[in-house]
């Protein structure tokens, strides 16, 4: 039975981290507001009225934290970029000071032996797009384009892969059709033009991208689902709902087409949205890597009520983390199978670009946490063992930080902060990392 230390040599080994929720300084140096700057604020949105105004203020202290990074010994750090802090209405001039903090962070990374891995989206949308529409008009795709462009213009030069969007099913999900994240929409399966919307743009920027001779990847959240039982209405349950989370958002790209929606309700042209040119433009300019990002497996059930054509429903006999998400280890290596064998050679080498948990605070000395990133790089030594290519792995997260609607409740960090002094203090899993990574590639030197 392989373990993580068998994982191949030129494994690369990353933190993962997103801009809304580390970085603060939301009003400074001409940064525009964001959907979620204006959801936090509105009553009742998310837990105790916390707002990523401060947050882990990594935007003065990212040298800190860059400290840290330097300390574990990464190959790469996983990032996103704030549209509107480069962009601040998201189109027309760009703030040169929003850039210049970006081109100071990708150098202190390089100087620190670190590459840089952006992610251009990552759900904090410049609320002046959100005015026009949002994800709901196809003309932020084009905006989002001429964003890539900016940015690739300004540390391509630097930074040789990006990845376009972070988990597009989430940002729908939540954001349009529940309503429980930015910018708080109750469309529920009408939200999906959004969902093509963002697809559409990753498409249009994977070329800008590729024209500046930079390598794309796309980050997905991806489940394996499984039916609760053998019985026909929890199997086709399963697949209603393997088509809304995983293959909405991963067939386009890798295949050119869209999955079957009709159980959901949803019509071939997604209410509208999808003209004929527009799947060869998300699919024709390929990906170089496919981003992961697993916490859990999905069981789904028939439904016992009509509002949806599935419920979700509890894997029992598993730990929990501390946010009640079932820890199922086998589930990677799994969905790693299932991917293979769903695409085939249209399957492009795999990074796990999120990996981890949240563990409740008073809990030291942070083993739940240690035993989830463990089982789970076994899980996926196994999975490499059997076929799968997958490149890297970046857990989730380097530090505690903004957990959006959960506020700063949920603790997904190596690194503890502290919100009323911002004081950084390493956990057990920093050391554990720091010298997982530092064995395995002594281990492959030999
Ligand atoms: O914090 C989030 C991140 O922004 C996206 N992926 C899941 C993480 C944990 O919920």
């Amino acid at each position: 039975m392989p373990d993580r230390f068998d994982l191949p040599a030129g494994f690369r080994w990353g933190v993962a981290t997103a801009a809304y929720q580390i970085e603060g300084a939301v009003s400074e140096d001409g940064r525009g507001p964001s959907v979620w700057d204006v959801f936090a604020a509105r009553p009742g949105a998310v837990r105790d009225g916390h707002t990523g105004a401060v947050a882990c203020d990594h935007y003065h202290r990212y040298a800190e934290d860059i400290e840290l990074m330097r300390g574990l010994g990464l190959d790469g750090y996983r990032f996103s970029i704030s549209w509107s802090r480069v962009l601040p209405t998201g189109t027309g001039p760009v703030n040169p000071a929003g850039l210049a903090f970006y081109d100071r962070l990708v150098d202190a990374l390089l100087e620190a032996g670190i590459t840089p891995l952006p992610t251009l989206f990552h759900w904090d949308l410049p609320q002046a797009l959100e005015d026009e529409g949002g994800w709901l008009n196809r003309d932020t795709a084009y905006r989002f384009a001429e964003y890539a462009a900016v940015m690739a213009d300004r540390l391509g030069d630097r930074v040789p892969t990006w990845i376009t969007l972070n988990e597009p099913f989430v940002h729908t999900v939540f954001g349009y059709a529940l309503g429980t994240h930015a910018p708080g929409r109750t469309l529920m399966f009408e939200a999906l033009p959004a969902a093509h919307h963002q697809l559409l743009a990753h498409g249009l920027a994977a070329s800008v991208l590729h024209d500046r001779g930079l390598e794309v990847m796309l980050s997905n959240n991806l489940t394996p689902v499984w039916p609760a039982s053998p019985s026909p209405g929890d199997v086709a349950a399963a697949e209603a709902y393997d088509a809304l989370h995983n293959r909405l958002f991963t067939d386009p790209v890798l295949l050119g087409c869209y999955p079957d929606l009709s159980a959901l309700g949803v019509p071939v042209d997604i209410f509208g949205a999808v003209r004929p040119e527009d799947v060869d433009l998300i699919h024709a300019p390929g990906l170089d890597g496919l981003g992961l990002n697993y916490y859990n497996p999905t069981r789904v059930a028939a439904p016992t009520d009509k509002a949806l054509p599935f419920d979700l429903v509890d894997i029992p006999d598993v730990p929990h983390t501390a946010f009640g998400w079932p820890v199922v280890p086998d589930g990677l290596r799994r969905l790693l199978a299932h991917l293979r064998e769903s695409y085939g050679e249209a399957l492009p080498p795999i990074t796990v670009t999120e990996n981890g948990c949240s563990v409740e605070e008073s809990t030291t000395p942070d083993q739940p946490r240690i035993d989830f990133l463990a089982t789970h790089l076994d899980a996926l030594a196994q999975a490499i063992t059997e076929g799968a290519d997958v490149r890297g792995y970046y857990t989730w997260s380097l530090i505690d930080n903004y957990e959006w609607a959960e506020g700063f409740s949920q603790k997904f960090g190596l690194v503890h902060v502290d919100f009323d002094t911002q004081r950084r203090t390493p956990r057990a899993s920093y050391a554990w990392y720091r010298d997982l990574i530092a064995a395995h590639r002594k281990r492959s030197a030999k």
